[in-house]
């Protein structure tokens, strides 16, 4: 896996911008590995999903898609490595599986999941090639209640990032960005105890960026979108990528610097609030209650305004319009 990355690296660096071919004998003396194997892995590439042409005794060019992220050099301090997956089950699988192998923070991050998860149990789907699809694992040492906070932080992070590509984002309690009616990402934020105290968390984030309605199973095309189908924008998903974790690494520093107070970060989520001062409809279980969305607590709760004009605080569930 790891010589395919390179290969893919080496042939995204050296070949496409320039309209180049590289030689299957000039990536071999690179990776130190036969052309044999060369062609091995870039047919395998190829079968993934990766456009490379490859031209008789001139060599080979990168073609799609040239915005890849696994291939970005990681300008960050808080975390110490990255596995980049050309195709995998679910990156915060990954997370889960490496917890125990990796004792400093990390990032998973793939082209394709296959099983690509929302919450309770659900799917997200996970094409290759479009989105952003990545998981960061922390260990931080602050008190277990302020964890659930970090989905808000990090949608806060996200829609910070995309503002700087001109690109205006909501963010829907408790854990979609939505671009008008359209959901275009999503954060699945997971943690392990040790006894009372933090093992780790896993803050996957979805992020649907050139996506076609098509790609999308029938079942939720209607509600879901793409950067590219809401805004006409094509932005790329490695530039994308480097902005989320310079935007999440310094807003999470300051978090984790103050015990897990979101501080400034409540207020500019609830600038951001899809559907605030708005009647909406809040699911808990089976419960579905009429409310009007006031706000956002410091904890990270919703506070809402029942029909019987009772404030409510929501600790978990759906907002439903
Ligand atoms: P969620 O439970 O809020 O959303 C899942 C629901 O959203 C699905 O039931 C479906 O209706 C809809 N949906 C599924 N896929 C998409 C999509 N691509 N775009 C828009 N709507 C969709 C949201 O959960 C949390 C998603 C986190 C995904 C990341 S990707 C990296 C990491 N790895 C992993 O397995 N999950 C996370």
């Amino acid at each position: 896996m790891i010589k395919k990355n390179q290969l893919l690296e080496v042939l995204r660096l050296f070949s496409d911008a320039k309209g180049n071919y590289l030689s299957g004998e000039e990536i071999g003396k690179r990776l130190k590995i036969s052309r044999t194997s060369v062609w091995k892995y870039i047919k395998s590439l190829q079968e993934t999903g990766f456009i490379i042409e490859g031209k008789t005794n001139i060599g080979y060019k990168f073609i799609f898609p040239t915005d890849t992220p696994l291939v970005i050099d990681l300008d960050t301090e808080l975390f110490k490595s990255t596995i980049a997956l050309i195709e995998t089950e679910s990156t915060n699988d990954i997370a889960k599986e490496f917890s125990k192998k990796l004792s400093e923070n990390f990032i998973v991050v793939a082209e394709k999941q296959t099983k690509g998860r929302g919450r309770r149990g659900r799917q997200w789907s996970s094409p290759f090639g479009t989105g952003l699809y990545f998981s960061l694992f922390l260990k931080p040492n602050l008190p277990v209640s302020v964890i659930p906070r970090l989905t808000i932080l990090a949608g806060v992070a996200v829609s910070e990032a995309l503002d700087k590509f001109g690109v205006e984002t909501k963010l829907k309690w408790p854990n979609d960005i939505m671009i008008g009616n359209k959901k275009v990402g999503g954060i699945l934020s997971e943690m392990s105890l040790e006894g009372n105290e933090i093992d780790y968390v896993i803050l996957g984030i979805g992020i649907n960026v050139h996506t076609d309605y098509d790609s999308f199973p029938d079942d939720f095309r209607d509600k879901a979108g793409s950067i590219r189908t809401e805004t006409g924008k094509s932005i790329s998903r490695r530039e994308l990528f480097k902005e989320i974790l310079k935007n999440l690494e310094s807003r999470y520093i300051e978090f984790y610097d103050k015990n897990g107070i979101l501080g400034e970060v409540r207020y500019i989520w609830e600038k951001r609030a899809y559907g605030l001062n708005e009647e909406v409809y809040i699911t808990t279980g089976e419960e579905k209650e009429n409310c009007k969305i006031l706000g956002l607590k410091e904890d990270g709760v919703l506070l809402v305004k029942t029909k019987e004009g009772k404030v409510k605080e929501v600790f978990a569930g759906e907002v439903l319009f």
